[in-house]
């Protein structure tokens, strides 16, 4: 039990063991809360204020008041790094609507809970960034975006789930979500961008997308190389007959795409602006000052 990593839960800590919640926690009964993920390269907390924004803004949305101003929330992060002697790590952050009785009622919660795990990820396949990996278009719809949309980064992940498990029978690395009008929307958990002709295009968050820190990052590595990006719908066809394609997402990274559908995209290899890309966003990660050092 020596060295166990430590969890946070309501500003105490328990080892990984140890950390528990209770069953009537509404986070578990009824997937009500919000969570993040972030992560740390080199003792620096890549984008932190991003995160604990977006953390509170989907909180907000949820109606969920959490019981930590901002700069405390990063000062328990900055501890529980410290606390685990962390350098490269994968950080969680849940905030649920806290313990209740078994009715959905929100109001039967007095207390949210806060919770910051802070281990490691790894959902790519070893060789992922220099093959590149298959996707498939899943058959589950994304949420509309009057209904869980993934807008907000809620406990509710079923939706992926499903889209997940349909790739997973399919012998496919990751599934790609289409929104109600048949538009691509993201992946699983990460989203979306096609080159064509030299120019990158990615899916509006009207599609029920997520807006993606690692997104917001490619976005701004394109305005530095000079690169063309625009916000658009893409149906599947285009995808079908994009040149080159990319997920981003904190734990993916920034990962090529050869295959949808069975359909090879370009050439089946990661194309020169993907690649390019690729390279800028290896430099922004190992750059220190984009991220808050423990
Ligand atoms: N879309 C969705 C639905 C997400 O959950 C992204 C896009 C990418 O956003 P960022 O800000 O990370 O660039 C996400 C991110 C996990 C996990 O298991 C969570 C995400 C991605 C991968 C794994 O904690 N969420």
């Amino acid at each position: 039990m020596t060295n166990e990593l430590q969890v946070y839960i309501d500003g105490e800590y328990y080892p990984k063991s140890q950390a528990k919640i209770s069953v009537y926690d509404h986070g578990f009964l009824y997937g009500d809360g919000v969570f993040e993920g972030i992560r740390e390269y080199n003792g620096a907390v890549f984008k932190l204020k991003e995160h604990v924004d977006r953390l509170y803004r989907s909180a907000h949305a949820i109606m969920l008041q959490i019981p930590l101003t901002k700069q405390e929330m990063v000062k328990a992060v900055v501890e529980t790094l410290c606390k685990n002697k962390m350098k490269d790590s994968y950080i969680r952050l849940i905030v649920s609507r806290g313990l209740g009785d078994l009715g959905l009622d929100p109001r039967k919660c007095p207390k949210p809970t806060v919770i910051i795990i802070t281990d490691t990820i790894n959902i790519r396949a070893g060789n992922a960034k220099e093959t590149g990996i298959t996707t498939m278009f899943s058959w589950v719809r994304r949420n509309p975006v009057d209904a869980t949309t993934h807008e907000i980064k809620s406990l509710n992940y079923l939706n992926s789930i499903l889209a997940k498990i349909e790739a997973n029978a399919n012998g496919v690395d990751e599934a790609i979500c289409l929104e109600p009008s048949g538009c691509i929307a993201e992946g699983v958990g990460e989203n979306i961008f096609i080159v064509k002709n030299g120019e990158l295009l990615t899916p509006p968050t009207s599609t029920g997308a997520l807006a993606g820190i690692t997104a917001e990052v490619v976005s701004k590595l394109c305005i530095e190389l000079g690169l063309k990006l625009t916000v658009a719908n893409l149906t599947p066809f285009m995808m079908f007959t994009a040149d080159e394609a990319f997920f981003t997402g904190t734990a993916m990274e920034l990962v090529p795409i050869r295959e949808v559908n069975k359909r090879t995209i370009g050439d089946g290899k990661p194309g020169p602006v993907t690649k390019k890309l690729m390279v800028g966003f290896q430099k922004v990660i190992e750059d220190p000052s984009q991220g808050t050092k423990i």
